[in-house]
């Protein structure tokens, strides 16, 4: 009887469970269609709300077929911010919005935006990125198994320490600062005098916190996001060293299994994402100083004759470093910033 009766219902049954199969795959390659994107800061500050308004907009105009999930805290490549490019040239990554200083020990080009003192102001920037070095860069990404999509930006990095002010060379002498792994910046405050000490951007606040750094160097940002004030940094100079520009980049495999359509969207949402966060990242720009100002901290700006004399003191960095970035994309950028 009851043999009978399950019999009966077999039918019903396997109908049932093959909806729920369809169903299930059906879901299954929605999720197949989730993308992983890489950042270094969370949606706390400006770049990891870059990599969440690119996914909501993917979302949004995608009608859910494609989702992108933001991991931010360098996650993906357990904290070691300098293996991103080369963790999303393998697959381990789908996409990521990075930043060039993290990228270029794989794409030495990226060390231009960190030559010292090369873009004056944001005009100098756009006019880098926007032109033909901004495309010359994008084919030394593209050349290494990497699609760039878009820039963003983190901003202009500023000096901080505990010490006291800084507003000549001589102030840095034997300072120790926190740089991030990149070689061009170990060259870069040796070249000041001071003691540059490499550290991912995980193992930075602990290093102030104890005092095994006096300085660090990073966009306002980042400085009053982090709350770096609360960490012995009371002296900040504005000597816009140095602007880091970011990039909104795709694996190349992954970029080849999509759709032409899904191609576009991508491309035009990391194009929208990021103009949309440059202007809001320097919009905040003077807000950002006076709450760092209002905590304490003495912020310093440079004179023309100040700001001179560091450029004079970090001579020896473009000698070494203009070869290895191209005599051709240096000169580029150059000419757009005198053209302006
Ligand atoms: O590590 C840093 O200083 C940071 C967060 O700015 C970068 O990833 C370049």
């Amino acid at each position: 009887m009851q043999l009978t009766r399950f019999s009966s219902r077999a039918p019903a049954r396997l109908a049932l469970t093959f909806a729920s199969v369809v169903l299930i795959g059906a879901s299954f390659g929605a999720q197949a269609r989730e993308l992983s994107v890489s950042t270094v800061l969370s949606d706390a500050f400006p770049w990891g709300q870059a990599a969440q308004k690119w996914a909501d907009l993917v979302e949004e105009r995608s009608g859910g077929d494609l989702t992108l999930r933001v991991y931010p805290n360098s996650q993906l490549v357990n904290g070691d911010q300098t293996r991103e490019f080369s963790a999303m040239r393998s697959g381990l990554i789908d996409l990521a919005v990075g930043s060039t200083i993290n990228w270029s020990p794989q794409v030495p080009e990226l060390n231009l935006f960190s030559l010292p003192f090369l873009m004056p102001d944001e005009d100098a920037v756009d006019a880098v990125t926007g032109g033909e070095a901004g495309r010359l860069i994008f084919e030394a990404i593209e050349s290494r198994g990497v699609v760039p999509l878009a820039w963003g930006e983190n901003g202009f990095r500023q000096i901080s320490n505990s010490q006291g002010v800084i507003d000549e060379p001589a102030d840095l002498e034997g300072l120790k600062i926190r740089v991030v792994g990149s070689p061009l910046f170990q060259d870069t405050f040796t070249a000041l005098g001071a003691n540059p000490t490499q550290m991912s951007w995980a193992d930075a606040k602990p290093a102030l916190t104890t005092g095994a750094v006096d300085g660090q160097e990073n966009p306002l940002s980042v400085f009053d996001v982090a709350r770096i004030d609360q960490v012995g940094q009371a002296y900040v100079t504005q000597w816009n060293y140095m602007n880091d520009p970011l990039i909104f980049a795709a694996n190349q495999q992954v970029w080849g299994t999509l759709s032409e359509q899904e191609q576009t969207l991508l491309r035009e949402t990391a194009l929208e994402a990021g103009a949309w966060e440059i202007s809001m990242t320097r919009e905040q720009e003077s807000e950002r100083q006076a709450a760092i100002e209002e905590r304490g901290v003495t912020v310093t700006d440079l004179s023309e004759e100040q700001h001179q004399a560091f450029v004079e003191a970090t001579e020896s960095v473009q000698e070494k470093w203009v070869p290895r970035i191209g005599e051709d994309i240096v000169e580029a950028a150059r000419n757009a910033i005198e053209a302006l």
